[in-house]
This record gives structure tokens, C-alpha cells and sequence, in this order.
């Protein structure tokens, strides 16, 4: 389905954007009431802009690389959503514990005062310990091994010297390159008191995330995934930007199918041994968004805040597998 502005550190042919016009006018009368209100609210958060960006990670010889971060070419991606043989399936479950771990490291290696830089150079750290390639790395010239995207950066922020406020939440997201196969998982952590309404927004961006995870099985529409998501953040007030959406994944980083996480009239059914990634964009506001000069932060146009979760699937014979837990 090449539809998609936007998908995840990838981006497609505007022939969505009429669609994607669509979808966020009838978002902004449904919220409008709720969004308004909101504007007026008292702010218990900082707004971010992006800071300065230290000089590029070393990765030793010795770690395998994917094809685009040797020689800057193009992700090799099949034409069609890929149903993989065991052989495939094993190697992203390894990927994807991986992953998984190393997300659960950042997790709680977060602090007060840290700067994101420092969470970038411990998961990078650790991945290349592991023998591993952070995927986000000169994937298409992203310059660090993670993203991580604070209060009113909805995603593909770049790490920087921005120290972590009390009150901040933000958004980790790994990729590993992992003998072979790339597993992707990303959450959305509290750093010190949160206000409620941000608690709020993180509880249900995981809620939404789960949502479109329990609706997998083979045999059903993908269209179920963001039909679920939607109406999960719609119960909240929330919305969710329909720009950015899953992907499927394998010995490529972004692949076919694209993973829609709002109701979209999309026609491709799940079939067993297909892995994809499941990853709304959650908002307290409207999901309008701009993308800054970096050519990959993407901000709120409103300042207010988003979450994100994200999951690695599986479809198998009988229903579906996390492979990022
Ligand atoms: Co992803």
C-alpha cells in the first residue's frame, strides 16, 4: 500500500495527504470542544526544541552492518508484506529480545539531569557489546542510535545535550540490527513527577498500542489494527497522527505492509508468519505536526504533548506473538 506521507524513519508518496487532510478535519471537529479546552490548560511541562548534536558514533569493524549504513545505499525492502520461513522467525525473535532488552536498560538507566546524548552512547554502547548495529544509525543519514522524543516531540527526535527535566516524559525507540534481522520496540517513560493529564496520556498511548496488538490473527483485515487504536484514544479524547504508521520488518529495517493506526479503508488481510511493528502516535491535542529543519524532529504544531509505545509482532497459525517483550 503505498499511500503514507510519513511511516517510521521512512517516507513515502504524499498520495495519502488528501486522506490524511480528511482524516484530521473530522479529528478536529470531533475534538475541537476538548482540544479548545485544552489550549487554555495550564502547562506542567517544558516545551522542547532540538539542541546541539555531538560528533558521530564509532562501530568497530567487526560488527555486522546493514547495506545502508556501508555504503548509504537504499534499504533492500520486498515488494509485497514477506510471510517468513522459520528459519526468518527465529532470527527476529532474536533480534526483537534484544531489542527488548535493550529498551528495558534505557528504561531504567533514565534520569533527572542525564542528557539524552548520554542515553544515546549507553544503548549504543550496549547494543555494540552485544554484537549488534543500532539500526537508526545513517539510516538514511540519521546521525544517532536511537530516537528519543520529549513532551511535545512526537517522534524521531535526535539525542542532544539537552539534560531531562523533572516532569518530562519521552519516548525511547531502538532498532537493532541483529544477526541479520532488525527488531524495533519503543516506550514512552515518566521522568520524576509527571502531571496527571501526562500520565494520562502515556497510560493510554500503551492502552491504544495493546489495542491493535489484541486484534491480530491471521485471516483478519489490517484495517482491524487502527480501527481498534482509533477508537481506544478516541474513548480518551486523544487522537492519533495518521501520518506515522507501522511497518513491516525482516532483514530490512521499514518494509511492506505499512501499518495504518487510525480507521483507514486499507484491504491486505495478516497471514501467519508475517512480522510487523504496531506504534500510534498518541495525542493530548490535535495530531498536527511539523517537521523541523534537522529534516526529522517532528513537534506538535500546538506545543502540546504525545506518547508512544511500540511493539515487534508476529502473526502465527493461531493468533499473534510479541516478539518485544
Ligand atoms: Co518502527
Amino acid at each position: 500500500m503505498m499511500v503514507l506521507t510519513y511511516s517510521c524513519m521512512r517516507r513515502l508518496c504524499s498520495l495519502a495527504s488528501q486522506w490524511c487532510h480528511q482524516s484530521r478535519s473530522e479529528c478536529r471537529r470531533r475534538l475541537s470542544i476538548a482540544a479548545f479546552l485544552h489550549s487554555f490548560k495550564k502547562r506542567h511541562y517544558h516545551i522542547v526544541s532540538p539542541g546541539h548534536v555531538s560528533p558521530l558514533r564509532k562501530v568497530p569493524e567487526s560488527i555486522p552492518k546493514p547495506l545502508y549504513a556501508l555504503n548509504g545505499s537504499d534499504d533492500v525492502v520486498p515488494r509485497e508484506a514477506e510471510v517468513k520461513s522459520a528459519v526468518q522467525i527465529a532470527g527476529m525473535r532474536r533480534a526483537c529480545a534484544l531489542a527488548a532488552s535493550l529498551l528495558q536498560f534505557a528504561g531504567s538507566y533514565l534520569q533527572v539531569g542525564m542528557t539524552t546524548d548520554e542515553v544515546d552512547r549507553a544503548v549504543h554502547e550496549k547494543c555494540l557489546a552485544r554484537g549488534a548495529y543500532p539500526s537508526p544509525l545513517l539510516y538514511k543519514g540519521y546521525p544517532k542510535s536511537i530516537c528519543t522524543s520529549v513532551n511535545n516531540v512526537a517522534c524521531h527526535g535526535i539525542p542532544d545535550d539537552r539534560p531531562l527535566c523533572d516532569g518530562d516524559i519521552v519516548n525511547v525507540d531502538i532498532t537493532v540490527f541483529y544477526e541479520g534481522f532488525h527488531g524495533d520496540t519503543s516506550a514512552t517513560f515518566l521522568i520524576g513527577h509527571v502531571d496527571e493529564a501526562g500520565q494520562k496520556l502515556v497510560e493510554v498511548a500503551r492502552r491504544c498500542r495493546d489495542a491493535g496488538v489484541a486484534v491480530c490473527r491471521p485471516g483478519t483485515n489490517l484495517r482491524g489494527i487502527g480501527k481498534a487504536i482509533s477508537k481506544c484514544a478516541e474513548a480518551e479524547g486523544c487522537s492519533v497522527i495518521p501520518e506515522f504508521c507501522g511497518h513491516g520488518i525482516g532483514e530490512y529495517f521499514h518494509g511492506p505492509p505499512d501499518i495504518i493506526h487510525i480507521d483507514y479503508a486499507t484491504t491486505g488481510k495478516m497471514r501467519a508468519g508475517m512480522t510487523f511493528t504496531i506504534e500510534p502516535i498518541v495525542c493530548e491535542g490535535l495530531p498536527d505536526f511539523k517537521i523541523l529543519s534537522d529534516k526529522w524532529t517532528a513537534v506538535s504544531s500546538d506545543n502540546s504533548r504525545s506518547a508512544q509505545f511500540e511493539h515487534t509482532v508476529l502473526i502465527t497459525p493461531s493468533g499473534v506473538e510479541v516478539l518485544t517483550l
